[in-house]
């Protein structure tokens, strides 16, 4: 950032050439009188203005938004799209916090993509797969799908087990499949995946569990688009990811999984995060809506369905309070 300093007989002048060198935006910084007669001014350009966040002429405030939200992992180019949203409708960006929520879970409406907002499982395709890294929460998350879907929404609901690759990873999910009162068949092909799905043919709804892999199992990973996709059945893919995934790890995440066809992204472990521009950043790189949110090991309590409201909550509460 660097402040020019302009010196003209008039303050007039001066500014003329402020605008035309620095922009309409430029920010004055000061005015002081030179002898003989004249004024010496200092400006910063507008594009400097907003990285340091500077109070403009007009009282807004621009760039502390954006670089708020940047600051909570949301990617550079949406923080700064989110702040224009906000400025443009608000006319600033509000500074009483509730305000300022509700102006940013508006932005976040129009520049994310959420799903219509169900608490149980139907806004999902009948049959959908949970994928994604290890101990991200697939289990127990699909787990509180299931309990909401059959003891809330009163559907039938069938679950596969495509965990056949961890000790105990289908006995987990027929625990579950227990408590609830539902079936739970397992699987650890394509063949045996379609004959479950032919056994739960009168199940309004199907959850299909996966085994997380390491990030170099690429053999697994095609294994299991083969397993989800080559059998002709439509299956909705939903990609668990841990709100608390730094930046470029997630990226790499999603982009691994991308060949699953992912259809939706459910952010897990909201709890155990500070930050939480990583669920805004997920939704850009899966370039598919963010469907649930959880935020606790409680089933099914802990689960709600992803909100624009809910994250702007989460990225504008104040530091102290996170
Ligand atoms: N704090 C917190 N813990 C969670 C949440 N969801 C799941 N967990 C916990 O995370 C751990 C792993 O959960 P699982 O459901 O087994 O994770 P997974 O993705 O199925 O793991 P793998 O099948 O081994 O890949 C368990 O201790 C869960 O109780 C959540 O929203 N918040
Ligand atoms: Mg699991």
């Amino acid at each position: 950032m660097t402040v020019q300093t302009y010196r003209a007989p008039k303050y007039e002048q001066a500014l003329e050439r402020i605008k035309s060198e620095l922009g309409p935006g430029a920010v004055i910084l000061s005015t002081r009188a030179v002898s003989p007669r004249g004024v010496e001014v200092r400006a910063l350009s507008e594009i400097d203005a907003q990285e340091k966040g500077l109070l403009l002429a007009d009282g807004s405030f621009r760039g502390s938004l954006a670089r708020k939200l940047e600051s909570q992992g949301v990617p550079h180019a949406t923080a700064a799209a989110l702040e224009d949203r906000v400025c443009e409708r608000d006319g600033a960006v509000p500074r009483h916090p509730r305000m300022l929520a509700e102006s940013v879970a508006r932005a976040l409406g129009e520049e994310l993509h959420f799903a219509a907002g169900d608490p149980g499982c139907l806004q999902l395709p009948r049959i959908t797969a949970l994928v994604g890294p290890t101990g991200v929460g697939k289990t127990t998350t699909l787990a509180k799908l299931a309990a909401v879907a059959a003891l809330v929404d009163g559907e039938r609901v069938g679950l596969v087990s495509l965990d056949q690759y961890r000790i105990g990873g289908a006995e987990q999910l027929q625990h579950y499949a227990d408590l609830i009162g539902i079936p739970m068949v397992p699987a650890d092909d394509a063949a045996s995946l379609s004959r479950a799905l032919d056994r739960l043919a009168d199940a309004d709804r199907i959850l299909i569990d996966t085994a997380g892999r390491a990030p170099k199992d690429f053999h697994a990973f095609g294994q299991l688009a083969h397993f989800l996709h080559d059998g002709g059945r439509s299956i909705g893919v939903q990609l668990c990811v841990a709100t608390a995934t730094p930046a470029r790890e997630l990226e790499a995440v999603v982009e691994r999984h991308l060949r699953l066809g992912v259809t939706g992204v459910i952010a897990t472990k909201l709890d155990e995060a500070v930050t939480f521009g990583s669920i805004a950043r997920a939704q850009i790189s899966a370039n598919a809506p963010l469907t649930y949110f959880t935020t606790g090991q409680r089933v099914p309590e802990d689960l709600t369905a992803a909100s624009a409201d809910h994250l702007a909550m989460l990225l504008c509460q104040r530091e102290e309070m996170q």
